[in-house]
């Protein structure tokens, strides 16, 4: 408790005192991590500062993304690109749910001459340098730390849309306090009750996330390929063709197509292009690479598919052909692409 009032002290000082603040959460970001990333602006919000929240949409998860895209109105969401152009001398980072340097999504750290650390998990030799960390390992996520810090102040900027938020952070952190649960979790439970939080609405966003997950394992499942480019001039390379074969009509967001993409480089392949349809006639494409196969050459160079990105991570459409037509395109624009 003595903790958390300093904590509280601090952050005032600290966000008073600085031109902006910029919040991030960790990579690959959770209900926890992008919960109380929303909680911390929230704050800036009642201590009326300019603040930022960074986050990179390539790596977030399907239903956080449908979130952001509800929310997108009432908070400031950058990318980490557009960080160079807003920060300044004065600016302060809030590093939320993460401490170390490897774990952050943006390389920009070291600009920020000041920096606090919210964080539950445990620090090492990787774990950055701020000007102030607060880290409570018996806090069951970064979710509760911020809900004690916000319910300190009497304002309406904390409202049911960040409480529901703030206990999704909490239940998923907790395994449905099934782990890391306090006396102290269940007080802080209850406070988000009293803002107008629902375990109806947190049950309804891990069922959507559930169905989403398995949509996407299905596809990578069921509709992969694996063409080896044999040949010497080929390298031997393991090339994943991803696609619904069964029922290629099926219709998937744009963010799932992407995520089963970025699934496929877990597994020993060199790039990864998954295929699938957006709408009746749209055909969109995701390109991954974790090898010298540039995935943006790749995909520019094909006729019937508008494409582009950068050599790791690329993407395209096409309204021009069916997915198997639209696959084999693929096929020999790599076979192209190898034998140059
Ligand atoms: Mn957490």
């Amino acid at each position: 408790m003595k903790r958390l009032i300093e904590l509280k002290k601090v952050l005032e000082e600290k966000i008073n005192k600085s031109s902006k603040v910029f919040i991030t959460g960790h990579q690959d970001p959770d209900f926890d991590s992008l919960a109380s990333s929303l909680g911390v602006d929230t704050l800036c919000k009642i201590l009326n500062k300019e603040s930022y929240i960074i986050l990179e949409e390539y790596n977030i998860q399907p239903n956080l993304l449908r979130i952001k895209n509800d929310i997108e109105t009432k908070f400031n969401f950058i990318n980490s690109k557009m960080i160079n152009n807003k920060i300044d001398n004065n600016s302060l980072l809030i590093m939320i749910d993460v401490n170390k340097e490897n774990l952050l999504p943006i390389k920009e750290a070291h600009l920020f001459k000041n920096i606090v650390i919210i964080d539950h998990h445990k620090t090492d030799k990787n774990t950055l340098n701020a000007d102030h960390k607060y880290i409570d390992l018996n806090s069951s996520s970064t979710s509760e730390i911020i809900t004690d810090i916000l319910d300190k102040y009497n304002s309406s900027l904390f409202n049911k849309e960040v409480a529901n938020l703030l206990l999704a952070g909490i239940i998923l952190d907790t395994n449905r306090f099934s782990k890391n649960t306090s006396s102290k979790t269940i007080d802080t439970v209850k406070m988000l009750i009293n803002k107008g939080a629902s375990m109806d609405y947190v049950n309804n966003l891990f069922l959507r996330e559930f169905e989403s997950d398995k949509k996407i394992s299905n596809l990578v499942f069921y509709g992969t390929s694996f063409k080896t480019f044999q040949k010497e001039s080929f390298q031997n390379k393991n090339i994943a063709f991803t696609l619904n074969r069964e029922n290629p009509k099926t219709i998937y967001r744009k963010e799932e197509i992407a995520i089963a993409a970025d699934k496929l480089l877990k597994y020993e392949v060199d790039a990864s292009f998954v295929l699938g349809y957006i709408n009746n006639s749209t055909i969109s494409i995701s390109a991954r690479s974790k090898s010298d196969i540039d995935v943006a050459d790749v995909m520019s160079s094909l006729d019937t598919i508008q494409g582009g990105g950068n050599k790791y991570s690329a993407g395209g459409r096409t309204s021009n052909k069916d997915l198997f037509e639209t696959e084999k395109e693929i096929i020999s624009g790599i076979q192209k692409y190898l034998k140059k």
